[in-house]
């Protein structure tokens, strides 16, 4: 019998390299979409078959993790021998203006799911889709055993996601594992998480389609590794004897601004002509430095990155100067679409 996996947040970068990861194992797939008033399945449109055919395996459902009663209904009617629960707010500055929303998506939303699977009294093993900036102030290495201490609305919310997952393991018995993910990227990197944001302005600047690049804090160090290998180590841990937490990571963290050089260099740049500040990308509390510690991963799972932040770097850019010719208008009415968003959490003015 095939296995039957749930994902949650199918439509994001993860979900959508994850849904093709199980597919190729043979998996019969779920997936968990909102609806929205157009279409958000672009990252795994390619995966498409007509639902009425004999071969389909990929099954998708309306739901949302706001929704408690319509989570127990699915994890029932599909009976699932794994819940990947990737889906959250997952934009850090964006959680400063939306921390209520993101109370309740990324860290509520957890909760949702956990009661779904006790509920419905499906047999599962549950994945929670939890992040390095759980660590937030703490100086690197990070490893399982580094305290956290969450800089973030964002971070918060999925330290109650860890926590209550770590609860659930106790308290019920079940399998239920965090993976403690560093940054991971790919040319499916959502438009604004800094990679992609550099690597699409490279490639339209290049084209002679945009003039600069508008960035925040260069200083930052992030450990970026390449996201088909993270899902990879997701399934590795659902696969394992004993539920455990684990962190992924490269163990290499390089800065935002030798990234940006790196990036500009691929495509035969000066990026000092190009990259210009604007405050607005700043954060209230930033997360200065994250490099991880993976032993665990690599001696228990067997798991082991290849592409650390400076080959993601040349990757991304040569994916995003080959999209670009068939991108269209939406492209750079993409790469402007975030600066007409205003931040709302200045407390400038404020007593
Ligand atoms: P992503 O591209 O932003 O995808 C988020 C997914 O969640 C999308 O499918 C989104 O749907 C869905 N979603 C958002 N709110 C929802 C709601 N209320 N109900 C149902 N679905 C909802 O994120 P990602 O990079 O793939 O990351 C996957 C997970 O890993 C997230 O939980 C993220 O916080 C966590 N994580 C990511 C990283 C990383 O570096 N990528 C590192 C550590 C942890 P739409 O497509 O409709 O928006
Ligand atoms: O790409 P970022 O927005 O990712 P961030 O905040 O590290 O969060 C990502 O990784 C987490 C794992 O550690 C995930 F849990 C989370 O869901 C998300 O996937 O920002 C990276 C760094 C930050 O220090 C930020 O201040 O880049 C800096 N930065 C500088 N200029 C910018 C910009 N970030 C963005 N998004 N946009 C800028 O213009």
């Amino acid at each position: 019998m095939a296995k039957r996996a749930l994902i949650t947040g199918i439509t994001g970068q993860d979900g959508s390299y994850l849904a093709e990861l199980l597919l190729s194992k043979g998996y019969e797939v779920h997936g968990l979409i909102r609806r929205a008033s157009t279409f958000n399945t672009s990252r795994i449109d390619h995966l498409y078959v007509d639902p009425h055919s004999p071969d389909a395996r990929l099954f998708l459902h309306y739901g949302d993790l706001s929704d408690g009663a319509r989570l127990v209904t699915l994890l029932s009617s599909i009976d699932p021998d794994e819940v990947y629960n990737l889906a959250a707010q997952s934009h850090v500055r964006v959680s400063f203006d939306e921390p209520e929303h993101t109370a309740d998506t990324t860290g509520t939303g957890t909760i949702r799911m956990l009661e779904a699977v006790r509920l419905s009294g499906v047999k599962t093993r549950f994945y929670q889709a939890s992040s390095s900036e759980l660590y937030g102030a703490t100086l690197p290495p990070q490893n399982e055993s580094t305290p956290f201490y969450p800089r973030s609305p964002y971070a918060v919310a999925k330290l109650y996601g860890f926590w209550i997952t770590r609860n659930y393991r106790e308290a019920y018995g079940m399998f239920a594992v965090n993976g403690i993910l560093f940054n991971h990227e790919s040319p499916r990197r959502g438009e604004t998480f800094v990679t992609r944001k550099i690597t699409r302005a490279v490639a339209a600047i290049k084209a002679g389609k945009q003039d600069y690049v508008y960035l925040g804090n260069l200083d930052a160090v992030r450990d970026w590794g390449y996201a088909p290998e993270y899902v990879e180590g997701m399934w590795r841990m659902m696969q394992a004897e004993e539920p455990d937490d684990y962190v992924l990571a490269t163990g290499v963290g390089i800065t935002v601004r030798e990234f940006v050089e790196i990036a500009f260099e691929r495509a035969g740049l000066d990026w000092e002509k190009y990259v210009r500040f604007d405050e607005r990308y700043l954060r209230p509390t930033e997360v200065d430095a994250l490099i991880g510690d993976n032993s665990r991963a690599r001696q228990k799972l067997g798991w082991s990155p290849t592409i650390d932040g400076r080959g993601l770097a040349r990757l991304m850019v040569d994916a995003d100067i080959e999209a670009l010719p068939h991108a269209g208008h939406p492209w750079i009415d993409k790469v402007r679409l975030e600066s007409w968003i205003t931040p709302t959490f200045s407390n400038a003015g404020m007593a």
